[in-house]
């Protein structure tokens, strides 16, 4: 009977080292299966420096011609799921894995081969150049924004911008950062490829503007502006220039969000048709930005999450209703319910003087989803069934409080050239600022 051999990898910039433990596998059995990692599949597991896309890695195997199948690998126990499918004799794997995957051995037999020496992925990405970033702020999220960037390899913050000088100072020494500036202007001049901006709301549009007139990638902190038009003259500008430019919604990119979106596109829960989202993060001290009108608010702040959960399991508004408390002008809490196609509805709940319990539920007509709190930093999520004894539950931790997950998207998009992500597109982007915008009675068309 024909032995069947199974190996696994990201096979990232393939290499002489990848190519040798393949042809070793196949000298193994007479049918070669190679797993290959999906990118979320590589998040998940804390392999945030990928440099090429699942299909680029996937034609590098596949036109190996003494590889017989190549599939995809998307969660951490398929392997034993792929062995007992494919009736798999032997599973091989290099020796920087050994004893790991001893599991295994249950079900087949698991050999660890030599590694080629002197070789490597993490080498081969060092020698491209690091991206050089600059930030516009120095407030609270640009601390934690910088000291995430040093968990994702290839990207060195450069640079810093702030009007006040003082706190350019302090910051590029908290963060071991080369330059700072307290012109807009030279900050922009000087040798960076790509901007993160981090100040107040009012500021994002004019300097976004700027950023792009001066051909620098954008990733801006949400809201991006709070005008419809203006959202789509950033992206027709940025799309004129080929550049990047995306919003830094953080819970796009985390890997539990983007497994949760996979199984709902499943239908394991059927159709969706009611999507409860809420975040309430109270704020005591009422001189503080978030309480000054008109840019300050909890739909402001806060609804951009909600409201990507709705736009992601519902697309577009067809209509809107805004429930609101207002406190000397500012929304102290806000429940936006908006009709979705098909009557499908969304509840999204935010709240800067209002507590509540931040989760989110998901309503299908074959079961539910339920993500506990916070919701919006996704780590787990259950899926649940009218039999109650019926229950899956996923968990999917990730490292620190979740930005380098979309700092290596940034990064890797930027690499790629891809001018558009597939976890959060201009489309996404235009649909939630839409609704942020018609609360704020501005354009909204
Ligand atoms: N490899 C090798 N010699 C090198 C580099 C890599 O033999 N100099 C082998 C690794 O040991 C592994 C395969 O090439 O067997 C793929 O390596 P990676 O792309 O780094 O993938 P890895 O993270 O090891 O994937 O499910 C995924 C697997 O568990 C492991």
């Amino acid at each position: 009977m024909a032995k069947i051999v199974i190996t696994y990898g990201t096979f990232d910039l393939f290499h002489i080292g990848h190519l040798n433990i393949l042809k070793r596998a196949k000298e193994f059995g007479d049918h070669l299966i190679v797993g290959v990692t999906s990118e979320i599949y590589d998040r998940s597991r804390g392999k945030l420096n990928v440099v090429q896309d699942l299909e680029t890695r996937l034609n590098a195997i596949k036109k190996l011609d003494f590889v017989d199948k190549v599939i995809v690998e998307t969660h951490k126990n398929q392997k034993i799921e792929d062995i007992k499918h494919y009736k798999v004799d032997r599973f091989v794997i290099g020796d920087d894995w050994i004893g790991k995957f001893d599991y295994l051995k249950d079900f087949c037999e698991v050999i660890y081969l030599p590694r080629t020496k002197d070789i490597s992925s993490t080498q081969l990405r060092k020698s491209i150049d690091s991206i050089k970033l600059g930030i516009i702020g120095t407030g609270r999220i640009a601390h934690r924004f910088a000291t995430e960037c040093s968990f994702v390899e290839g990207i060195e913050v450069h640079s810093v911008y702030s009007r006040d000088m003082k706190n350019v100072k302090s910051f590029i020494q908290n963060h071991d950062i080369l330059y700072g500036f307290d012109n807009l202007d030279s900050f922009l001049k000087s040798d960076i490829d790509a901007v993160y901006i981090a100040s107040p709301h009012e500021n994002h549009y004019e300097q976004s503007k700027k950023v792009l007139h001066n051909k620098k990638h954008l990733l801006c902190e949400k809201p991006i502006t709070l005008k419809v038009k203006e959202v789509e003259e950033l992206v027709e500008l940025a799309l004129e220039n080929n550049l990047i430019l995306l919003e830094a919604v953080k819970t796009a990119f985390l890997p539990a969000f983007n497994k949760l979106l996979d199984e709902i596109k499943s239908g394991i829960i059927g159709d969706v048709i009611e999507v409860k989202a809420t975040f309430t993060k109270l704020i005591e001290d009422r001189t503080l930005r978030e309480w000054q009108s008109p840019f300050g608010g909890a739909t402001n702040e806060l609804s951009t999450y909600p409201l990507l959960l709705a736009t992601k399991l519902l697309g577009d508004v067809e209509d809107i209703v805004f429930y609101t408390q207002k406190d000397n002008n500012v929304d102290l809490s806000n429940t936006i319910i908006c009709k979705h196609k098909d009557n499908k509805v969304s509840i999204s709940t935010v709240g800067i003087g209002m507590k509540s319990e931040g989760e989110a539920v998901i309503s299908g007509t074959k079961g539910y989803i339920v993500i506990p709190a916070p919701w919006w930093l996704t780590r787990e999520f259950k899926i649940k069934f009218e039999d109650i004894h019926k229950e899956y539950n996923f968990n999917y931790e990730f490292e620190g409080d979740g930005l380098r997950y979309e700092i290596s998207e940034f990064k890797s998009l930027i690499n790629r050239k891809n001018l558009i992500s597939n976890m959060y597109s201009h489309n996404d982007m235009l649909k939630i600022n839409k609704i942020i915008a018609k609360f704020n009675e501005k354009d909204f068309k």
